[in-house]
């Protein structure tokens, strides 16, 4: 009976609860935080979904790098729970991100946003490692960038054996180098959710769907995870694999590294037509249940309006994604001046619907996020 008790009260104690036990990300060597932060999210997607923003802290609109300034903040008075941030040109050795952020403020802003209790995740539009090294003969913008699709060589270029893995693994140190920084006052490692090589069913990029076969994605993923998490040590992080609008799981899942590398399966969709409300729901009813089934956190990483509508985020986004567990949704840049901004703030009744977005009950921002305390357990 003794016995009993005892297991009962260990249960209790390793799983919070009387219920099931929360499963555990994908890296066994997960630091403390980083598996609070994986079963925190774990749970907290069936209570609410965050907001996120991409660079949210880095600049607006109408603003440059302001010392606790957020395009979201000035409109609901509230950070979004979730910051992305963009690292597109660190494997080139450079100061500044192709969007002309420095990596020094990011890191910055990433211990803030962590000290804050927020979620972090990072993107990373890896420059060509192929094309890049070849003359460009039409002179074309995307020459040598991550949208350089004129190789279907590349990925496999950079595997064991190809001619540029040489150069990838430098790449790939320089990114470590980044990560290896990412930590609290105390120097722990920050925790947070690293989704490369992302929208993979597009073929927008040089690791897109007709630029490579599936095998070489798998592998190029396995390989950028061995490398981090294995050779480098680094085990603050969880992973997204993440595609572009697909209409089939069998389509979302082509190229899936494994569950031994991935934490989270995520979609990117934005709107630019009327069919989106449907196609995101038939996405997200297959996306949600395959990470049930394999014990996976979800998203929708990137989403936006493109129609020009003053009430999409509450006639639109939010019946859609409140039927489905989703760790957060997070809509991209607001690039200085540019058409599309987190509030469509361009647009006073847009900006009004972003704050009934903000004051439903099932959307999660930043005092919500605290109050969850997720890196504690
Ligand atoms: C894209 C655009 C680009 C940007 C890139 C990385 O979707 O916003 O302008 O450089 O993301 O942030």
């Amino acid at each position: 009976m003794k016995t009993l008790n005892l297991a009962l009260v260990l249960a209790f104690l390793t799983t919070g609860c009387f219920g099931q036990k929360l499963p555990l990300p994908a890296d066994k060597k997960a630091t403390k935080e980083t598996v609070a932060l994986f079963q925190s999210l774990y749970e907290l997607k069936n209570k609410g979904i965050m907001f996120g923003h991409q660079d949210d802290l880095m600049y607006g609109y109408t603003w440059w790098y302001e010392k606790d300034r957020s395009d979201t903040k000035d409109i609901t008075g509230d950070y979004p729970g979730v910051v992305g941030f963009e690292l597109g040109h660190i494997e080139l050795g450079r100061e500044r991100s192709l969007d002309s952020v420095s990596f020094s403020q990011i890191a910055e802003q990433i211990k803030v946003h962590y000290k804050r209790g927020g979620v972090i995740t990072v993107s990373c539009h890896l420059n060509n490692p192929l094309t890049m090294q070849l003359k460009d003969t039409l002179s074309s913008k995307q020459h040598g960038t991550a949208w350089d699709v004129s190789s279907k060589e590349v990925v496999s270029s950079i595997l064991p054996g190809g001619k540029y893995n040489g150069l990838f693994n430098t790449w790939l140190e320089r990114l470590a180098t980044f990560f290896q920084g990412i930590k609290d006052d105390k120097g722990k490692p920050i925790p947070f959710i690293f989704r490369p090589f992302h929208e993979h069913s597009g073929s927008f990029f040089w690791w897109g769907t007709n630029l490579c076969t599936d095998q070489d994605y798998s592998a190029l993923w396995r390989y950028t995870v061995n490398f981090l998490r294995d050779k480098k040590n680094i085990h603050n992080i969880l992973y997204a694999y993440n595609t572009d609008r697909v209409t089939s799981l069998d389509q979302y899942m082509r190229g899936y590294p494994g569950d031994d590398i991935i934490d989270m399966l995520s979609i990117d969709m934005y709107d630019r037509g009327e069919q989106f409300g449907r196609e995101l729901d038939t996405a997200l009813g297959f996306v949600t249940s395959e990470a049930a089934s394999r014990n996976k956190l979800t998203a929708l990483s990137e989403t936006g309006e493109r129609r020009g509508m003053d009430n999409w985020w509450s006639s639109v986004l939010l019946p859609v994604v409140s039927k489905y567990p989703l760790c957060y949704v997070l809509t991209w840049r607001d690039a200085y001046k540019t058409k599309y901004s987190v509030s469509g703030n361009t647009v006073q009744s847009s900006t009004d619907d972003f704050k009934n977005f903000y004051n439903s009950p099932g959307t999660l921002f930043l005092k919500k996020v605290q109050a969850a305390n997720i890196y504690k357990r």
